[in-house]
């Protein structure tokens, strides 16, 4: 069952019921300003920083769920009726239609009652920082028609975390004010002077609220506030307890006629030496955003805005398009899967239905793999990435697991020891130096844990990564866990010597003895990719080194790594093997299949081949590939979280989607293009829109995770948006699968295609030139015509910068 359809001439998902199994999110804003923005208009903005800068207030977990939004109320005042355009708050009113269009960084709602339809746009323009909505009232009746639309929103106190626990002062510390129509929140301004909210409308107004108890009146809700249906706002100002902001505007409207009226939510911030807000002054100078104002509540204005913005990107998609024979992956390569990569960068873990804005950590490991998804889009800003992550790094090549968006420093509260963390920058360089070829970057001059005067070159960070495995390296040689690797919830070295006791990160945890075959295979794949930038430098010993590191690592594997037909997981803190037929759980997981097969581990003697044939017996399911099994029936403290969660969710045997890639790229590696497209299309989302009931999530971006084969609820994804799930898919699909992969030397035409398709065409953006490519036939790569000559192989050495080749890739 659907509840929508994909618009793909508009690059828009459809909904055409407001019911959607859950909030199906979108998200405002490109650069400083952002918000999410739900199927009906639940959701709330922030600048920058989700948790200490956020304007409007949500709450979590809320029931129903998702209340609390931008909304806007439309009533009938010869009747007296009133409803919600976007459903919600008002879901007791029918509608006669309804649809949300989420598109690139927007998104409108619309629908109609008795004869009055209202849409409304939102979307935050490019450079600024605020977010307009423009609502469209038509009148479809024969008469004409007396009506108030009143919008709404509910302002934060600005800390998320402070707002939403310490009552006992915010309740006495909300404050606004109201000038020429314009709201403005100025919580906070008394001692800080340096940021404020404000909140326009493009009419005269009848009236305003901003103190939430006037207008929804005294233990009433969002469903039916008293100024809304007594047709009058109250004019109240808020002097503490909850400040929020409502415009009242009394439409006149023909038969047929439609009003625009839009309305403008921003944020602004003063710079240290304020010529207009001197210390003292209790009133707030509009001077600064007033005609900032006036220019987005005009109508021209918000088209060109909207316009500018779909141009944007028309721009950033711009660096891949494809035609293939199988629709759900042209719409996710071509739009949802880019863009779920782009809001990931931005976002990385913040803010989502899921993610609560509050924990604010940037991921060492997560940005490293996040950066695959988007480095041919936006690769200057990949390269800062790159420098704001690497900057954290410690002397020793450890990393701390997350760093602070707005400091960019290193992250205390978690700390360091997830051992997997250092070899990830080297992949995340190694993406970034293949699609750009400007191997200036490694002598870039940056600091360890950004401590001024230690700078060293970037090249340096990257030695370092792999020596703290080689530092590292347990009694079977394989390199230490630590605390976890990429499975957070592997906590080997956690132990408790109370029986029944919840795990615990013990002081010793980075100190244990618990090995990962898993960091091994992903060290065998970074020290060969070391090997290959060491020899572009010249540095031909150290490329020697790295090789041989890399195959003493393979051989590792292959002696304590291989468990008879799939590759083992770990040992834990007292040497006991996990992932392995002698277990009675957790026989086999599904990340050292993947890892150690990118890694190149048992290409040459088969061992690649049966691993991926246990995946396929053992793991997969039609919903996709589960991550363990058997799963953990029961809790158990030597193997940490991963056990806490029921059978069949999340690390425990979860369909963890950010780990199937891996398996697709290994097939592909073995040759295997029908098992690879398989395994890609049971986690398409636009292919599972047809089960939406079962799944759930939005059918438009891939979930962190899918309900496992043990769980009463298989099939039902969870956590969508914000997971290295989406970088892993694209590199997979389009690097892998359509083979169109970028390397140190060029771009590569390498397909491993699913039986049955007879090639395909792709646009793909290199370094500033234009390669117009059409593959052809079946079967592995033979030759490419490159502008007609003939090159054998798959390498496409890259074209002058402005140029436009035409590529003819031949498979036999
Ligand atoms: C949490 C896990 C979670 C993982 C991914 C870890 O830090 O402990 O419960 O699955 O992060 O979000
Ligand atoms: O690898 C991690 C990731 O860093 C955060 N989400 C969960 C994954 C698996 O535990």
């Amino acid at each position: 069952m659907r509840y929508g359809h994909f618009d793909d001439e508009q690059r828009e998902y459809v909904i055409d019921r407001p019911d959607t199994p859950l909030p199906w999110i979108n998200y405002l804003g490109t650069d400083a300003y952002y918000g999410i923005v739900s199927n009906t208009a639940g959701g709330y903005s922030f600048y920058r920083d989700a948790r200490l800068r956020r304007l409007t207030r949500y709450r979590y977990n809320n029931a129903p769920l998702d209340l609390g939004g931008r909304y806007v109320y439309v009533r009938d005042d010869a009747t007296g009726d009133y409803w919600s355009p976007s459903w919600q708050p008002t879901p007791e009113r029918e509608l006669d239609d309804y649809e949300c269009r989420h598109g690139l960084s927007y998104t409108r709602i619309g629908s109609a009652r008795g004869g009055i339809r209202a849409e409304t746009l939102y979307y935050a323009p490019l450079g600024e920082t605020l977010e307009v909505w423009r609502v469209r009232v038509t009148n479809e009746r024969e008469t004409s028609a007396e009506l108030s639309l009143f919008s709404s929103i509910e302002f934060c106190l600005w800390d998320a975390q402070d707002d939403a626990t310490n009552y006992q002062r915010n309740f006495s510390t909300g404050q606004v004010e109201v000038a020429d129509g314009v709201i403005y929140h100025k919580t906070e301004y008394r001692e800080r002077r340096d940021h404020f909210a404000y909140f326009a409308c493009s009419e005269p107004l009848s009236g305003f609220d901003t103190q939430r108890e006037a207008f929804l009146g005294p233990y009433r809700g969002w469903d039916r506030p008293a100024a809304v249906e007594n047709g009058a706002a109250t004019n109240s100002i808020a002097h503490g307890w909850q400040p929020i902001g409502s415009h009242h505007v009394r439409l006149s409207l023909a038969p047929g006629a439609t009003r625009e009226v839009i309305f403008v939510l921003g944020y602004a911030e003063n710079p240290k030496d304020d010529k207009f807000d001197p210390p003292g002054s209790q009133t707030l100078n509009k001077t600064r955003v007033r005609p900032l104002i006036e220019r987005w509540l005009r109508s021209e204005q918000v088209q060109m805005g909207y316009e500018d913005l779909r141009a944007y990107w028309d721009d950033l998609l711009g660096g891949l398009n494809v035609r293939t024979p199988d629709g759900d992956t042209d719409r996710m390569v071509n739009v949802w899967n880019a863009y779920q990569n782009l809001v990931t960068f931005n976002m990385s873990r913040s803010t989502s239905f899921y993610e609560s804005g509050i924990g604010r950590g940037m991921g060492f490991r997560d940005s490293n793999q996040d950066l695959l998804g988007f480095v041919h889009m936006v690769p200057e800003r990949a390269r800062e990435r790159i420098l704001d992550i690497a900057a954290t790094q410690k002397a020793d090549g450890g990393a701390y697991h997350q760093y602070q968006p707005l400091t960019k420093r290193g992250n205390n509260d978690i700390g360091d020891g997830f051992n997997d963390d250092p070899l990830w920058l080297i992949l995340g360089v190694a993406a970034y130096l293949k699609e750009t070829g400007d191997h200036t970057f490694l002598d870039e001059q940056v600091p360890f844990d950004n401590v001024p005067g230690s700078e060293v070159p970037l090249y340096e960070h990257l030695r370092r990564s792999l020596k703290y495995t080689l530092d590292r390296l347990g009694p079977h040689g394989l390199p230490l866990i630590g605390r976890a690797d990429w499975n957070d919830c592997l906590n080997l070295n956690c132990f408790s010597d109370t029986p029944g006791e919840p795990f615990q990160t013990t002081e010793n945890a980075s100190g244990g003895v618990a090995e990962s075959v898993f960091i091994a295979g992903l060290f065998v794949l970074a020290a060969k990719e070391l090997a290959v930038i060491a020899g572009l430098r010249g540095q031909d010993g150290e490329e020697a080194v790295y090789r041989a590191a890399a195959e003493k690592m393979s051989g590792t594997i292959s002696e304590h790594g291989w468990d008879g037909a799939w590759f083992r997981r770990a040992y834990d803190f007292h040497g006991n093997v996990i992932g392995s037929g002698e277990n009675d759980e957790g026989q086999i997981f599904i990340e050292p299949q993947g890892m150690c097969v990118l890694g190149g581990v048992g290409l040459d003697d088969g061992l690649a081949a049966r691993a991926l044939d246990s995946v396929a017996e053992r793991l997969a399911t039609p919903h996709g590939i589960v991550l363990q099994q058997p799963a953990y029936s029961s809790y158990r403290i030597e193997l940490g979280e991963i056990s806490s969660y029921p059978p069949g969710y999340k690390e425990n045997a979860g369909i963890f989607c950010h780990t199937n890639p891996w398996i697709m790229i290994a097939e592909t590696m073995v040759g295997n293009g029908d098992r690879a497209f398989d395994y890609y299309k049971r986690l398409n989302p636009s292919a599972r829109e047809e089960i939406s009931e079962t799944h759930r999530c939005e059918p438009y971006v891939y979930a962190q995770m899918i309900a496992g084969r043990d769980a009463p609820t298989h099939g039902e994804a969870k956590n969508s948006w914000l997971s290295g799930t989406a970088a892993w898919n694209y590199v997979a699909i389009t690097q892998w699968i359509l083979g169109i992969r970028p390397d140190f030397a060029g771009l590569r035409i390498d397909p491993v295609l699913p039986s049955g398709w007879e090639g395909f065409e792709a646009v793909r953006r290199f370094r500033g030139a234009t390669y117009e490519i059409s593959v052809r036939g079946s079967g592995r790569i033979d030759h490419l015509l490159v502008d007609g000559t003939r090159v054998d192989g798959d390498l496409i050495p890259p074209a002058a910068p402005g140029s436009v080749v035409r590529v003819e890739a031949i498979l036999a």
